[in-house]
């Protein structure tokens, strides 16, 4: 194979009429055209210089072009660099300057914004809309549609996805063609995907979820997708009868169980719902099959692994658990201090190993060096059992990680943020049960001697610098922060009194 990722993805689909992508506007888009148009893009971006290995970052809204061009980077052998719509001009400076990238697309509105962040940082910047709009797709109209494959290897890398750490910095997680093909090839089995499956697609593309596992499945069993623009409560109900799958995180699940249009009969003729990137409360996966008689499927990954583990496509799916280690990964439960493996049914830390574990974080030998074992175990932060028939449950994390709606919050990222505004002596910021995003963020701020830091002006200046959807909802000052004779904060006390922030 000239690149395998390519060739196994989207080459074998050369030629093929039938529809690949079905829009909300009720037209499609064949595999053949979807090609031709990746084609373009691959000739559009190597025209701009853009060469085998480069990185190109894209801060854009979900549309077909975008999809285009993830192909494209694949095909002109480009690391792809997706990046959450949400971010500041602050947040993707840091991303655009620590990957090097040489490519940076954003769109078209947000030009004049990120001018000076690509004249500072030494990129190119292009645009692309999600109406063949933008200077990029400008370049790609006039190019040829067909384009000499670039050749690869499955340890070439193909993709760079940031996940913020506990210190607050974000690291570039370095994906190879292998870790993506071994996960997709894993999961079609798995998940018994084919060529017959329309999988509803509701998931950002900027995100493992969406993009590798929902997209690369579907176009590696042959299937096509009913490709929405976001979550939109209306369309999905309108959809779900011309689907057979859906992926979503918890927060669709709960949203949909909201509504009384979700019936059984909407939802029963549907192969498979699938669950991930955030604990689905149990109550939930049993509401879900009160009302409509199937069982979600839940699985559990990560940015730096794919998938880890899944429950059973036939079998026995446990609400509360993750499933089993999916074929090819073996993961061991380990004492957080001495590293040992521990017996069945105890907690500790969860490590896995496999074909789709990442190579490392871009550029931090010491990051990598802490997290991925020199045997290839990756210590994953989250804390879980195996029972004796080997089912995962999570219990928790021993990483400061809020997940709000499937999006990760690093609380040290918002603290760095509020200790530096006037009056502010320090906060801690922890993750509280939400009824919507199941957990959010709420700050626990500390004043300076005889100070009042105005809060307001804090929310104003974390709208600069933070995505919306990291900024908290709710902002509380307190006299001290509880400490343990270490004079650690005691985050799992401020978690307990602020357990209700968010009940109604
Ligand atoms: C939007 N907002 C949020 C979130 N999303 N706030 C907190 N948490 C969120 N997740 C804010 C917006 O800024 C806005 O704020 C308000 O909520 C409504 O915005 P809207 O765009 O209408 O949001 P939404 O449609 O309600 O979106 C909620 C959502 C979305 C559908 C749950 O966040 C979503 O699609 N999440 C999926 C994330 C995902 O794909 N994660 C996978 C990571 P305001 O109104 O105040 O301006 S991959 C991963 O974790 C691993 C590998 C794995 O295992 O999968
Ligand atoms: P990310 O860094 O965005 O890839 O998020 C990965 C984290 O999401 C994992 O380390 C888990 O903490 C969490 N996660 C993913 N899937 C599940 C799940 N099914 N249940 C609980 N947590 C999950």
């Amino acid at each position: 194979m000239v690149n395998p990722l390519y060739d196994t993805l989207f080459g074998r689909h050369a030629g093929k009429t039938t529809p690949f992508l079905h829009l909300p506007d009720g037209s499609t888009i064949t595999h053949k055209d979807f090609l031709a148009r990746t084609a373009r893009f691959a000739n559009a971006i190597t025209s701009l210089g853009v060469k085998p290995g480069d990185r190109l970052a894209a801060q854009i809204d979900k549309s077909a072009d975008a999809l285009v061009l993830y192909a494209a980077c694949v095909q002109a052998g480009v690391i792809f660099l997706p990046l959450n719509t949400a971010y500041t001009a602050d947040e993707v400076s840091y991303f655009i300057d620590n990957s090097g990238a040489s490519l940076f697309v954003c769109q078209p509105a947000q030009r004049e914004n990120l001018d000076s962040l690509s004249k500072a940082t030494g990129t190119r910047l292009e645009t692309l809309g999600t109406d063949n709009s933008g200077s990029l797709a400008d370049i790609a109209n006039q190019q040829n549609d067909s384009f000499e494959t670039v050749a690869r290897t499955r340890d070439d890398l193909a993709a760079f996805l940031y996940t913020s750490g506990t210190t607050g910095r974000s690291k570039g997680a370095m994906l190879t063609q292998g870790n993506l093909l071994s996960n997709a090839t894993t999961l079609v089995e798995a998940w018994s995907f084919s060529s017959d499956d329309v999988l509803l697609h509701a998931l950002p593309i900027f995100h493992t979820h969406g993009l590798f596992v929902a997209v690369n499945v579907t176009l590696l069993a042959g299937g096509s997708l009913i490709f929405m623009p976001k979550f939109d409560q209306d369309q999905i109900i309108a959809n779900l009868p011309r689907a057979t799958t859906m992926m979503g995180v918890p927060t669709f699940y709960t949203r949909l169980l909201d509504d009384p249009r979700f019936t059984q009969e909407l939802a029963q003729h549907m192969r498979l719902f699938i669950s991930g990137s955030a604990p689905l409360l149990a109550e939930t996966h049993i509401a879900f099959e009160q009302r409509t008689g199937l069982r979600i499927l839940e699985r559990y990954g990560m940015t730096e692994t794919n998938m880890n583990t899944s429950n059973p496509y036939d079998g026995d799916r446990r609400a509360g658990t993750v499933g089993l280690p999916l074929p090819g990964v073996e993961l061991k439960i380990t004492h957080p201090v001495t590293g040992e493996t521990l017996p069945n049914g105890e907690v500790g830390q969860i490590e896995v190993r496999g074909p789709n574990v990442f190579v490392g974080y871009w550029q931090m030998p010491e990051k990598t060096a802490e997290e991925l074992r020199e045997d290839g175990f990756f210590i994953t932060g989250d804390l879980g059992t195996i029972d004796d028939d080997g089912y995962v449950t999570i219990v928790g994390r021993n990483k400061d990680l809020i997940i709000s709606g499937g999006f990760n919050i690093y609380p040290k990222e918002i603290e760095l943020v509020i200790d530096e505004q006037p009056g502010v002596l320090e906060s801690a910021v922890i993750g509280v049960p939400h009824p919507d995003f199941g957990e959010s963020p709420v700050a626990i701020i500390v004043a300076q001697n005889g100070a009042t830091p105005d809060l307001d002006a804090i929310a104003g200046t974390m709208q600069q610098s933070l995505a919306r959807f990291k900024q908290p909802r709710k902002l509380i000052i307190v006299p001290e922060l509880p400490r343990n004779t270490m004079g650690k904060v005691q985050k799992n006390v401020l978690r307990d009194t602020y357990a209700d922030a968010f009940v109604a």
